[in-house]
């Protein structure tokens, strides 16, 4: 862990974002992403806000919805990298981007309007590159380039990660992250692998990998694949590990000791902790898959316990649905507040909200409009918190589990530990269902509700970015940006912050963006850290 920095101020997370968003624009279906490199930050910063000011639509991130790339001195070499590089980052099926030279921006600027892409402007190669991509443009760091949610390669990464996943059963932490690495190189090509001369020069890419690719590339399934995955003991372990609270140790210790199933589990309660019985009481719901609708049901009910618990508090959608997923195991979100020092404790207020809402009387909670009650979720009609002759469908409160840590931050024993130290609360909670959604084979009574994991984490405003960088994952790419900080740049980075300790200094940063910034990178959007 980082040492503790003092307290400072900066920026809200709403500021660190804003510039993220599309500027209005003059000029519908056009919008451009000026390259820092070699243009250089701050003429970068004076051409959009000139463009901006004419009414360009300036993109600060290279996301799918850009559609004129310009770059300013820069080879053919490079233009092909860019190429490459935005192939990756545009949804399958949509037109990529122009890559243009500042010329085309200049000439639009003076001109007051986008002027017509001429041959002279493009930086394209001319033909599209036929076979396999160049291993040049693969940078060797997953935080060095684009990696999208959908990608060309599913069922080698899916056979990948399987040997991965494997692989950390065993405990082998080593070879788990090689076929993690490989599998995410794979995520990140802009077409799909049809032989195998095309992974020549792709970093991470070693005998073994290469050798399943090959495999799978002319057979169509891997042998040893198809055996783990058959093994009585990956589907145990993968049974156990998914249990809420079950870790790879206490899993292989039942598998040791002959367990196989989860009523096996459930006949002997005493082996479990209260946090694994409630896991093994709900698994059937927390191991089905949550989904975007559940998300923005949770993010209201979080939203309003939270501005309850502290008005001005913000809460951030992190982890995978910020990546941009559809589905997930959890869902996290990330609370602050623009007061530094005001966050701290605001989890078990916030949670006694949740708990309450039901309950809550209009003379407990003026605000009472501000809050429906979880009613409203399942009737569709909005009920406030306590109105007169309401009975609420869901007396019992919306928290089925809670895990309370208060913060840890600057305790030296926690320096050990490679979990961070915010506050935090690992919980399940009774999401009350929509009428007409899907009820599983066993029907429950009247009112539906589905339990689902949440994790919610408090982060001090200063170290906001950092907490956002790093919940929003993936894990891959945490631990790559993290590795790259330390080797490359001797900078330490971690959840709270960036440290330099040869100057032994913080860095002060409003954004995600700033710290991409500082380590020398390109800006990639949560979208593109699906690595
Ligand atoms: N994270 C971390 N260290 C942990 C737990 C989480 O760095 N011990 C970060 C990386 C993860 C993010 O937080 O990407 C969210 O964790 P999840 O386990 O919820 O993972 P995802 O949200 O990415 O995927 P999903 O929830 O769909 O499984
Ligand atoms: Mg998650």
């Amino acid at each position: 862990m980082l040492p503790k920095r003092r307290r400072m101020r900066v920026g809200s997370p709403g500021g660190a974002t804003a510039s993220s968003a599309p500027p209005s624009t003059r000029f519908p279906g056009i919008a451009i992403y000026l390259v820092e490199r070699r243009m250089g930050r701050s003429r970068r910063a004076f051409l959009t806000r000139l463009a901006r000011s004419k009414g360009f639509c300036v993109l600060d991130a290279c996301s799918s919805e850009v559609t004129h790339i310009v770059m300013e001195q820069t080879s053919a070499e490079e233009a092909v990298c860019w190429q490459e590089r935005r192939a990756v980052a545009a949804p399958l099926g949509c037109t990529p981007a122009a890559l243009l030279d500042v010329s085309w921006f200049t000439e639009s600027l003076e001109a007051g309007q986008p002027v017509p892409v001429e041959c002279r402007h493009r930086l394209e190669v001319a033909e599209p590159r036929q076979g396999p991509p160049s291993p040049a443009w693969m940078p060797a760091y997953a935080c060095q380039r684009p990696t999208p949610l959908i990608h060309h390669n599913i069922s080698l990464t899916e056979a990948l990660e399987t040997l991965a996943e494997a692989a950390g059963f065993e405990g082998s932490e080593g070879r788990c992250l090689t076929f993690h690495r490989a599998a995410s190189v794979l995520r990140a090509l802009p077409r799909p692998v049809i032989a195998l001369s095309q992974l020549r020069g792709l970093p991470h890419f070693g005998e073994h990998s290469s050798r399943v690719v090959q495999e799978l590339l002319e057979h169509g399934v891997c042998e040893e694949v198809e055996r783990v995955r058959r093994s009585e003991r990956y589907q145990t372990m993968k049974l156990f590990t998914q249990i809420f609270g079950v870790g790879v140790r206490t899993a292989d210790r039942w598998y040791q000791e002959g367990l196989r199933t989860l009523d096996d589990l459930r006949e002997q309660p005493q082996r479990l902790t209260q946090q694994q019985k409630v896991g093994l009481q709900h698994h059937r719901d927390l191991s089905s898959p949550v989904l975007r609708p559940d998300v923005e049901a949770l993010r209201q009910l979080v939203e309003a316990a939270v501005e309850q618990a502290l008005p001005g508090a913000t809460v951030t959608l992190t982890g995978g649905f910020r990546r941009g997923k559809l589905q997930g195991h959890d869902v996290d979100f990330l609370i602050t507040h623009p007061e530094e020092g005001q966050e701290a404790g605001l989890l078990p207020r916030a949670m006694r909200c949740l708990q309450d809402q039901v309950r809550a009387s209009p003379l407990s909670f003026p605000r009472v409009t501000a809050g429906w009650c979880c009613c409203h979720l399942v009737s569709g009609s909005p009920v406030p918190c306590g109105s007169p002759g309401h009975t609420c469908l869901f007396p019992q409160g919306l928290v089925l589990y809670d895990q309370y840590q208060q913060s840890h931050y600057g305790d030296p024993a926690w320096q050990s530990h490679t979990m961070d130290a915010f506050e935090r609360s690992f919980c399940i909670f009774r999401l009350p269902q929509p009428p007409g959604a899907s009820v599983r084979e066993a029907p429950r009574p009247c009112p539906a509700w589905k339990a689902v994991r949440v994790d919610l984490v408090v982060a001090p405003v200063s170290q906001f970015p950092f907490a956002l960088l790093g919940w929003t994952g993936s894990k891959l790419f945490q631990r790559e940006l993290r590795r790259f900080s330390r080797k490359e740049k001797g900078l330490w980075l971690n959840s709270h912050g960036l440290f330099d300790p040869e100057q032994k200094t913080f860095f002060q940063v409003a954004s995600e963006e700033d710290i991409f910034r500082h380590l020398g990178l390109e800006y990639l959007p949560p979208e593109q850290r699906n690595a």
